[in-house]
């Protein structure tokens, strides 16, 4: 596959509602978006960084800079026998991980249609229905998230995952809990906590949680193996993982017994995959999780959990639940039994809305020529 063509973009989007984490509040998404050419056929990516260095380093301008400057230059008019090769023309730069996997999933996407199959088959997936949760932001008060989490509940997610920060933590687990005392419950701390709270996080035991989604240090592998320690509860870790090569660590250090696998976080679809064989081969559960994706990155998302290792709901969710006009068509829907069909056309299997997508853009550039 040549890579022919390379067009970067930034949209612009306003989430249905402000998402409200330990690290800060989302509304108006800064989204870049990859369109890459490879021997004629188009393939899209999303590059999943937030707007501010909150979650990790990166941020929509920081992954701009990375694409236009170093990636695209170095990959645009080369050749790789497969999307799995493209990270062996990158390793010259360092991290970056989200920028590297908005071109490289592009690249994905365009194999699959080349060859005539959906992205999930090609990356070695067997499931055609996948299982979804929801991500529910942190809220004024209990009240008011236990409405929320009745509302999704009510449309089939299988699992609840709540965000939390000192102060508005136990009260809020407790209410939820106490009025859905049987449903798959998990908190996610985005990383507030530090290890001397040991004994308030032990609190949240009583709540029989699923799991405790990275409580400490966005990059304290060793903090989390003392935690572990001390709790019953499954930690499970999401800013600390990059590659495999941490994944291995955090086990090996019983860090963590479950992985929460993003695309963007370790780098696109090939690192992705071989996390989760690393996960499978130990026989640790990992999920998908999200980063409030356009349907682009959300259709990648699909993509992925179609693997075996994805044993656990991901947070990947309807796109009604973010956006009121989706930039890919049909519009990514739950069933009443919490799960999302996977589409069986080649490539993402969803059609992306181009003339939407012009009309969001604010800036963009492009390497190579697009061919007639
Ligand atoms: O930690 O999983 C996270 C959103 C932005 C940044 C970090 C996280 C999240 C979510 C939202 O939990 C998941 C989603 O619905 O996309
Ligand atoms: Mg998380």
């Amino acid at each position: 596959m040549k890579i022919e063509f390379i067009e970067l973009r930034e949209i612009q989007l306003r989430l249905k509602a402000p998402f409200e984490t330990s690290f800060g509040t989302m509304q108006n998404r800064r989204i870049l978006l990859v369109e890459v050419i490879a021997d004629g056929v188009s393939g899209w990516g999303e590059v999943t960084a937030g707007e501010t260095p909150g979650y990790n380093p990166e941020t929509t301008d920081t992954a701009w800079h990375v694409i236009s400057d170093f990636l695209a230059p170095c990959v645009v008019g080369r050749s790789v026998a497969e999307a799995a090769d493209f990270p062996v023309l990158l390793t010259q730069i360092r991290g970056h991980e989200m920028a590297k996997s908005g071109v490289e999933n592009a690249l994905w996407d365009a194999e699959a249609r080349l060859k005539g199959v959906p992205l999930g088959k090609l990356l070695g997936g067997t499931l055609d229905e996948i299982a979804c949760g929801v991500s529910l932001g942190i809220r004024e008060n209990p009240e008011s998230l236990v409405r929320k989490v009745e509302e999704e509940l009510g449309s089939g997610y299988q699992r609840i995952k709540l965000k939390i920060k000192p102060g508005k933590d136990y009260e809020f687990v407790r209410a939820v809990r106490k009025n859905f005392p049987d449903i798959l419950l998990s908190v996610d701390a985005n990383s507030a906590y530090r290890l001397e709270d040991a004994d308030h996080l032990k609190a949240l035991e009583e709540f029989k949680l699923l799991m405790m989604e990275q409580p400490l240090n966005w990059d304290d592998i060793y903090a989390h193996s003392k935690l572990q320690a001390q709790l019953q509860t499954a930690i499970c870790l999401d800013e600390c993982i990059h590659n495999t090569r941490h994944a291995i660590a955090a086990l090996e250090l019983k860090a963590c017994r479950i992985i929460n696998i993003k695309l963007g976080r370790v780098g696109g679809h090939t690192e992705a995959r071989e996390m989760q064989q690393a996960c499978r081969e130990r026989g640790i559960p990992v999920w998908c999780g999200g980063m409030l994706e356009s349907g682009i990155g959300r259709a990648h998302n699909i993509a992925m959990s179609t693997l075996p290792g994805f044993t656990l709901p991901g947070d990947v969710s309807a796109s009604r639940r973010y956006w009121d006009e989706d930039i890919i068509e049909p519009a990514v829907e739950v069933t009443t039994r919490g799960t999302i069909r996977v589409p069986k056309s080649p490539g993402l299997g969803f059609a992306v809305k181009r003339d939407l997508i012009e009309r969001v853009t604010v800036r963009r550039n492009r390497w190579g020529a697009r061919q007639p």
